[in-house]
């Protein structure tokens, strides 16, 4: 069978901020990839568009996904940007038979809630071992009911086939068909360079407790593939794409001491002179991690700092040490390891006094190099998200439309007396505080050159005519 898999172009719905978004956030569509290589080890003709990659708009998407003549159409979404895969599904419908699927995050915690008309079936959680059975489905007309985790309608109602078994061997699911991506679209600024990049991962889930992290695909059980499989996989990127810079998209790179330390040995014994970089937690690092990692070649290290103040952080559960932050920072800089932190803004209980806190501390200090913050949102299926629909510690849900559930530009949560004009204002403001340090602005410097500055500048207008027009309330 012919299957075409489709990711939107979701930064396209940035605006002025597109041109960051698109610099930034294009990496390659993992899941669509994964269950590309697992459809062409059934022998199946596939294709992805990954429209954020290719800067494709959805009617250029759906005149490609037309000519191609698909069996199947596959489509992604997250919770924000769900609206284009019911857009794409809906402009698809009017024109072709082809069935048309939905999977990820959002359709998963909504489930017959999300599964709108234009869509035939939904799967829900993971679906590497119940995509292949589903495509026997499609292919022969067996009975569905015995593929676990799928939505779809008989006699016009809906059906679910009941929850999915979590794979348990991840070793066991193929490695991304990057050969139907367009490799040489994913790239991203490092303070060594503009690299070019693919994602990776070697584990699924994530065993905290933070209360506005969306959990429900991956769940709290933490499964790894072997550090031997994920070095194979690194070693056919390098031969495949000649690309040498990894990003491990793992919620937490390194959990698991031994772990980390086994795989760096094993990057290191491969001679292969990759970089790369992942997310962790600050009081998971140690000093002998930071120097196995970067003689790996570990070149950045992301931690989600959010708040400094200590009952913002009791509510949202960041069951981390403040002091690790500084310590982590410290030891990054000492091994010359890029490291970036970022910030939440508009959690329960937080105010004005309480954002100013974690601003001044950014701001004063020197051992943080870079930050970043996002406006607090609560998606559905989080423990935040009930908080503010019950309006517990003053939040307030704005709105339903999951449209505005993005991370910038836009708030859907009043939190005590902070209306989301007020988180939006402050976001922009947030931006002007961290990066009027002057010693931060050689790295943006380094890390995207000219037209990064350029770029940074006219957000930084932008910001301060935010706050010049809108800021005195
Ligand atoms: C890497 C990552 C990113 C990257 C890359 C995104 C990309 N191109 O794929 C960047 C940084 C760009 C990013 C951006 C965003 N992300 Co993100 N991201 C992740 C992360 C860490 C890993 C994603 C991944 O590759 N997983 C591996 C794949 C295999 O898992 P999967 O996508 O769930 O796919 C499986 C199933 O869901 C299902 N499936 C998925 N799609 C389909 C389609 C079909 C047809 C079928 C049959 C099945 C199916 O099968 C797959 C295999 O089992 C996850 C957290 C996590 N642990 O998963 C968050 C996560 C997905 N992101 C999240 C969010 C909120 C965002 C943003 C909205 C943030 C923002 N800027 O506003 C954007 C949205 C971008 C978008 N349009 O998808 C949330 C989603 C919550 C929600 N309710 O939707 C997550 C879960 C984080 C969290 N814990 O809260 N993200």
């Amino acid at each position: 069978m012919k299957i075409m898999l489709l990711f939107p172009s979701w930064t396209s719905e940035y605006g002025i901020a597109k041109h960051f978004g698109r610099k930034t956030a294009t990496w390659p569509p993992l899941n669509l990839a994964i269950l590309a290589a697992i459809a062409e080890q059934e022998g199946h003709e596939v294709r992805i568009i990954d429209g954020q990659a290719e800067d494709m708009s959805l009617a250029k998407m759906v005149e490609q996904t037309s000519a191609f003549k698909p069996d199947i159409i596959g489509i992604t979404g997250a919770t924000p940007f769900y609206h284009m895969a019911i857009d794409l599904a809906s402009e698809l419908k009017k024109i072709l038979q082809t069935p048309i699927v939905i999977g990820g995050a959002h359709i998963t915690i909504l489930k017959r809630q999300a599964f709108e008309p234009c869509f035939d079936y939904g799967f829900i959680g993971e679906a590497d071992t119940t995509f292949p059975m589903f495509l026997r489905y499609i292919e022969t007309g067996r009975d569905i009911s015995g593929i676990k985790g799928i939505l779809f309608r008989q006699n016009g109602k809906v059906q679910y086939t009941g929850s999915v078994v979590r794979v348990q061997d991840i070793n066991s699911i193929p490695f991304p068909a990057r050969h139907l991506l367009k490799m040489d679209k994913y790239k991203i600024g490092t303070l060594r360079g503009t690299k070019n990049f693919t994602s990776i991962m070697f584990s699924r889930g994530c065993p905290f407790n933070c209360i506005f992290c969306s959990t429900k695909v991956f769940g709290k059980q933490v499964r790894r593939r072997s550090a031997r499989s994920v070095v194979e996989e690194i070693t056919s990127v390098v031969s495949n794409f000649s690309i040498r810079h990894f990003i491990f998209a793992d919620d937490n790179l390194t959990l698991d001491k031994n772990y980390i330390l086994e795989l760096c040995e094993l990057i290191r014994e491969a001679r292969l002179s990759i970089t790369f970089e992942g997310g962790t937690r600050a009081n998971l690092v140690d000093e002998e991690i930071v120097a196995a990692m970067a003689k790996a070649g570990m070149i950045r290290l992301s931690f989600g700092l959010e708040s400094v103040d200590l009952e913002v952080r009791r509510i949202m559960r960041k069951e981390v040490p403040l002091e690790s932050y500084g310590i982590a920072n410290k030891l990054l800089n000492k091994y010359n390891i890029e490291c970036l932190n970022t910030i939440m803004i508009g959690m329960p209980g937080d105010t004005h006094k309480t954002i100013n806190k974690t601003l001044s501390y950014l701001k004063h200090s020197h051992d943080i190099k870079q930050a970043n913050s996002s406006i607090a949102v609560p998606y559905p299926g989080t423990e935040l998200y009930e908080m503010a629909k019950k309006g517990e510690h003053g939040l307030k849900l704005i709105t339903e439309d999951y449209s505005k559930y993005i991370r910038y530009g836009s708030a859907v949560m009043q939190v005590g007396d902070l209306t989301p004009n007020d988180l939006i204002k402050i976001q922009n403001k947030t931006f002007l505080s961290i990066y009027s340090a002057y010693w931060r602005w050689i790295p943006i410097l380094k890390r995207g050159g000219l037209i990064n500055i350029v770029l940074t500048l006219g957000q930084l207008i932008k910001s301060m005519m935010h706050i010049m027009f809108n800021g005195k309330k």
